[in-house]
């Protein structure tokens, strides 16, 4: 027990009339939504990173955050973990997620570093047995350390590759003890700041073999979760080999991997990409990988991956309608890679940001499953494509080669007319719901 949240309350649903700071509006984990309670939906995730590691630091300044946990022993890391099951508690989320630097402090030597792991593995794996929060996914941080500046897998160094494999053994045998449901890799540095030192034909295939390795690793210690991959197109790396969704299905297939690894989709990245999130969601289910999301925004202005709580129901409502569409998650959820900002000192503006987060994503939800139920999306989609459900089309696509169709074009004697797309009457319809 640590005192670190004391005299914060656990955060009950209360309804939208509530103007008690310490409870939610919109997230009631109960209630039925399309048939599946909420809490079933949405599968929260809080970040252990953003949340107890991250000091404050931005480009311009060092830490503004003062913790208990701070520090490079495993006591602190052992406060640390208290204190992150505290606010579990608190917010009830069912899930969270960790990277192996975020929990451990790091050793002398990657035995030691091990062996801090896997001690406070174990710790966690005691807490989980008496609290409901469960792991929805755990990762390998390839990416703080100097040692991995040139990348992980695609290092032109092997024994960084050698580290990074073990290090990623390590975090998934214990994603697999602690019963979690998915593992993913970020690329963090694989990419590269300039041609001119860089053979990224070589790295593109170091990536690929490690991928393998990884899903091999999978089987052999019967892990049933999903391994995901996380894009990013740019930042920390100039450019990032896992730039967006369709990159990374090209890389799986190039790979043999695309039935064996499916994305997990972060709002942030996909802004980054030059997508919307709705679009990366949409391609991911079109493509069969849509696998989970890391929920947060980004500053529209600044450009950078600010990683800040979301805040914008509209925004997360087309997230969510995709997600329905593709028949929710599996395995998947909704992992909060968001953080407080450096000023937000306060433990209660941790609890406060999640509390926001998870009203806003609740409030989305139920939106995006109004329209849903409703159907004149899907009815006004179906309605654009329906030329394409005849006979004939169906025959054109499938077996139609240019001489076919041109001799039909001709025989038809065919004069297409366009028709609307009706973009702003979608609009308005969909602002009815959201
Ligand atoms: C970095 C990022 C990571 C991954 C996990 O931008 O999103 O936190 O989610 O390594
Ligand atoms: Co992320």
């Amino acid at each position: 027990m640590t005192d670190f949240f004391d005299g914060i309350p656990a955060i009950c649903h209360e309804g939208p009339e509530s103007d008690n700071e310490f409870a939610f509006r919109h997230y009631n984990p109960d209630e039925m939504v399309m048939g599946r309670r909420m809490e079933d939906h949405l599968r929260f995730a809080a970040a252990w990173w953003h949340s107890f590691a991250w000091p404050g630091g931005d480009p311009f300044g060092g830490q503004t955050l003062d913790r208990p946990w701070f520090g490079d022993t495993m006591d602190h890391a052992r406060i640390k973990a208290d204190a992150a099951f505290e606010m579990f508690a608190i917010l009830g989320v069912p899930f969270f997620c960790f990277h192996d630097a975020d929990i451990r402090p790091e050793g002398r030597s990657f035995a030691e570093s091990l062996r801090n792991f896997e001690e406070i593995v174990d710790y966690i794996g005691r807490k989980m047995e008496t609290q409901r929060t469960r792991l929805l996914w755990g990762t390998a941080n390839l990416f703080s350390h100097r040692r991995f500046m040139a990348g992980a897998a695609t290092n032109p160094d092997p024994d960084v590759f050698a580290w990074s494999a073990a290090t990623v053994k390590a975090c998934m045998d214990a994603t697999h003890r602690l019963g979690g449901q998915n593992y993913v890799l970020w690329g963090g540095r694989e990419g590269y700041e300039t041609l001119l030192n860089t053979d990224l034909g070589r790295e593109r295939r170091q990536a690929g073999r490690f991928l393998q390795m990884v899903v091999d690793h999978k089987h052999r210690i019967g892990f049933q979760g999903t391994i995901l991959i996380e894009p990013k197109p740019q930042e920390p790396s100039k450019h990032q080999y896992d730039y967006d969704v369709a990159t990374v299905y090209g890389f799986l297939k190039d790979f043999g991997l695309e039935h064996e690894v499916k994305v997990n989709i972060e709002q942030g990245h996909a802004i980054l990409a030059g997508h919307s999130f709705e679009h990366e969601i949409a391609l991911a289910a079109s493509l069969g990988i849509f696998g989970s999301i890391d929920m947060n925004r980004n500053d529209y202005q600044s450009g950078w991956d600010t990683d800040q709580f979301p805040d914008s129901v509209p925004e997360m409502a087309r997230a969510y309608y995709e997600i329905l569409r593709a028949g929710g998650f599996a395995t998947g959820g909704t992992n909060f890679d968001a953080k407080i900002r450096r000023q937000s000192l306060d433990p209660a503006d941790l609890i406060l940001a999640h509390v926001g987060a998870m009203d806003v994503c609740a409030r989305a939800l139920k939106a995006a499953a109004a329209l849903f139920r409703d159907g004149a999306l899907e009815r006004a989609r179906a309605e654009r494509y329906a030329g394409w459900e005849t006979p004939a089309a169906k025959a054109m696509l499938d077996t139609g080669t240019l001489e076919s169709i041109s001799a039909s074009v001709l025989s038809r004697g065919i004069d297409p007319q366009p028709r609307s797309g009706r973009q702003e009457r979608l609009e308005n319809l969909w602002n009815r719901f959201a």
